[in-house]
């Protein structure tokens, strides 16, 4: 299928789930990989895939994800993409040794806001953090928000198989919260304890094991009462939002029943319904899913107003995409809102 890009449309095109990392990443991983340093099966084999595989589309990702430049722009103009909000790629510092990962989140950081600096016009950033030092997550968050005019944070699901709702990591929530700035919460694989039967089949990546673990961890951080704590707090979910819209009504339903039969010690009482966490306190993208039934799915049940565009550069660089989002049949208002004014509105551009 193929469609024409619309070089001026009455919008400008946002993306705001767009990868990138520093050169001396990949060189981490290759080292983590090759000495097998990190417990992880999901982790080992995707990225030596990514490392190592001759495949154009591993060549390409590898090379595109360290271009802050020519290339990079090059792609954006013919694809008419204005901004790219920028993140570094999955799983990010979250597989380093702790203090690897603080040190790593800082340097990863400067290198973006370095890239940044030089076409401030086109490029915003999404900062990284350490989970793994919840204290020192924080702190990084504060500096790449109040020093290096970063718009928000990403977390790339869960760290070793430990999830945001554990209270210990909660000063990531606090940090994000005072500072008036979302938390993208970006796939990775699922962990080993729970990746067997999707490895076993190839499922693990962006195909569906992505989806699957980051929806249980966003699922989680509500059930944990995150969002009461932090009445404020925003966060993002891309694909659509990992296919959680479509669970609103069960997952009220069961949450419900659950709470009054006291069936679990870990399943209290919330002040609001599952559904309203995930219409209040988060926004969505539609990184990787360029379907209008399922973005018109999502305005229709969470609302126009958090619903964003983003290609996943450079994971799936389909430049046709773009036209066939620019045709859905959906008003000229939301259109607008879709490409550019929810996303200014979000990350104050
Ligand atoms: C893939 C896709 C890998 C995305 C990613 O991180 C990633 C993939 C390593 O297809 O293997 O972030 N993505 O966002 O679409
Ligand atoms: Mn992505």
């Amino acid at each position: 299928m193929s469609a024409t890009i619309n070089p001026s449309p009455d919008y400008r095109r946002i993306a705001t789930e767009e990868a990138c990392c520093p050169p001396e990443m990949l060189a981490v991983y290759r080292k983590l990989v090759e000495e097998k340093k990190v417990d992880d099966p999901a982790f080992n084999t995707m990225f030596a895939f990514y490392l190592n595989s001759p495949s154009a589309r591993a060549r390409i990702i590898n090379d595109q994800l360290v271009d802050l430049g020519e290339k990079r722009l090059a792609h954006m103009q013919a694809t008419g993409i204005d901004m790219q909000v920028l993140t570094l790629t999955s799983p990010g510092v979250q597989v380093m040794e702790k203090a690897d990962a603080v040190a790593f989140a800082t340097y990863a950081n400067d290198w973006m806001a370095d890239g940044i600096a030089r076409h401030p016009d086109r490029f915003i950033g999404l900062g990284a953090c350490a989970p793994q030092d919840p204290v020192a997550a924080a702190k990084e968050i504060e500096r790449s928000v109040k020093q290096l005019g970063f718009r928000g944070v990403v977390i790339n699901s869960h760290t070793q198989g430990e999830y945001l709702d554990d209270p210990k990591f909660w000063p990531i929530f606090e940090a994000a919260e005072a500072l008036d700035v979302p938390i993208y919460l970006h796939p990775f694989t699922p962990p080993k304890d729970m990746s067997r039967p999707f490895l076993e089949r190839g499922l693990d990546g962006a195909i569906f094991g992505f989806s699957v673990e980051t929806g249980l961890h966003m699922l989680r951080i509500i059930i944990a009462g995150v969002f009461d704590r932090f009445p404020k707090l925003q966060m993002i979910l891309g694909h659509t939002g990992e296919a959680l819209p479509f669970w609103l009504y069960r997952l009220d339903y069961m949450h419900n029943a659950g709470v009054v039969s006291k069936r679990y010690e870990s399943m209290k009482p919330l002040k609001r319904k599952v559904s309203d966490y995930l219409r209040e306190n988060v926004h969505y993208t539609n990184s990787g899913v360029a379907w209008e039934p399922s973005i018109r799915f999502v305005q229709d049940v969470i609302g126009t107003d958090r619903i964003m565009y983003a290609m996943d550069y450079p994971y799936q660089y389909a430049p046709e995409e773009v036209g066939i989002l620019d045709k859905m049949n959906i008003s000229a208002e939301d259109k607008k809102k879709f490409f550019q004014t929810n996303a200014e509105r979000l990350f104050k551009i």
